[in-house]
């Protein structure tokens, strides 16, 4: 039987190569972002069905009409994967604009929230499903600057463990996929359009690529129901951890 995914945040980066992903393995696609052009573009290459949603995920009253209007043909979700989020600056806590702090939850916690509590009563009706989260080693370890990003995604971490709690009766698997340094948009939307600066974050480095986070997903996706993955942490091969920070004097 046909299996359907919906991708929030496919316009770019992991969400565009996990619709892809998918795709290729003949599952049909429900693809969101707010950028409708380049939806369209992907909907054109894609080869089996896909339903394309000109979504913004903080807008609450938007994301519960975009899952009450699926065409009945895109229903029941199999896979929902909460993808749509990002990384507003670097800057220290005490400097930070606070605006950017609201625009991480909003979009990492709250737009996450949104999408995952409108698609579970559908999964339940179904008889099952999957959520897949995208997290971040910024979840798990601290650095200057990931203040309320990494915050963020320790929230998605532990949000996807509990979301397990209540679901395992209801045969709803749920992960948590947390990448690290992988090349995308990410650190041009970080640094606010600033091209050189997002560029030199990944000169001379292999950093984790996109379809490299979207093999995981449809990995996770796919075991059998006897084994739910509760989580993948995944750094980049020139990635490590740095030492505690002693401040002298
Ligand atoms: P990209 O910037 O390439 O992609 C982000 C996607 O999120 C875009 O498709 C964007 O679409 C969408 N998005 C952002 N805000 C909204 C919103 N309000 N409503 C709907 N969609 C939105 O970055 P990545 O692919 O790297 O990031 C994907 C996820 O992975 C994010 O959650 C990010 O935090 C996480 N991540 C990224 C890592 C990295 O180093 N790249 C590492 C670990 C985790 P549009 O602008 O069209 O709305
Ligand atoms: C993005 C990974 O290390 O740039 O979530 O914070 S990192």
């Amino acid at each position: 039987m046909t299996k359907t995914v919906f991708i929030t945040g496919a316009t770019s980066g992991f969400g565009d190569a996990t619709a892809r992903r998918f795709d290729r393995e003949g599952w049909q696609t429900i693809i969101s972002g707010r950028r409708t052009e380049r939806l369209d573009a992907l909907k054109a290459e894609l080869t089996n069905p896909s339903h394309a949603i000109t979504l913004d995920v903080t807008d609450r009253a938007s994301v519960e009409a975009a899952f009450a209007g699926l065409p009945a043909e895109f229903q029941p979700i199999d896979v929902l994967v909460n993808n749509a989020g990002l990384a507003v600056g670097l800057e220290g806590a005490d400097a930070v604009a606070l605006e950017d702090w609201e625009l991480m939850v909003d979009t990492n916690i709250k737009g996450l929230l949104y999408c995952t509590r409108t698609a579970l009563p559908m999964m339940v009706a179904a008889g099952g499903g999957h959520v897949i989260n995208l997290g971040s080693v910024a979840g798990a370890y601290p650095y200057p600057g990931g203040n309320v990003y990494g915050a963020t995604k320790a929230f998605v971490h532990q949000f996807t463990l509990n979301l397990r709690a209540d679901l395992v009766a209801k045969n709803i698997g749920a992960t948590d996929i947390a990448p690290g340094l992988a090349d995308t948009e990410f650190s041009t939307v970080r640094f606010k359009g600033d091209k050189s600066k997002a560029d030199a974050v990944y000169d001379g480095i292999k950093p984790i690529t996109a379809d490299d986070v979207a093999d995981a997903v449809f990995w996770a996706a796919t075991r059998p129901k006897n084994v739910n993955i509760n989580s993948i942490e995944m750094m980049a091969g020139c990635q490590a951890f740095n030492p505690f920070q002693v401040v002298k004097g």
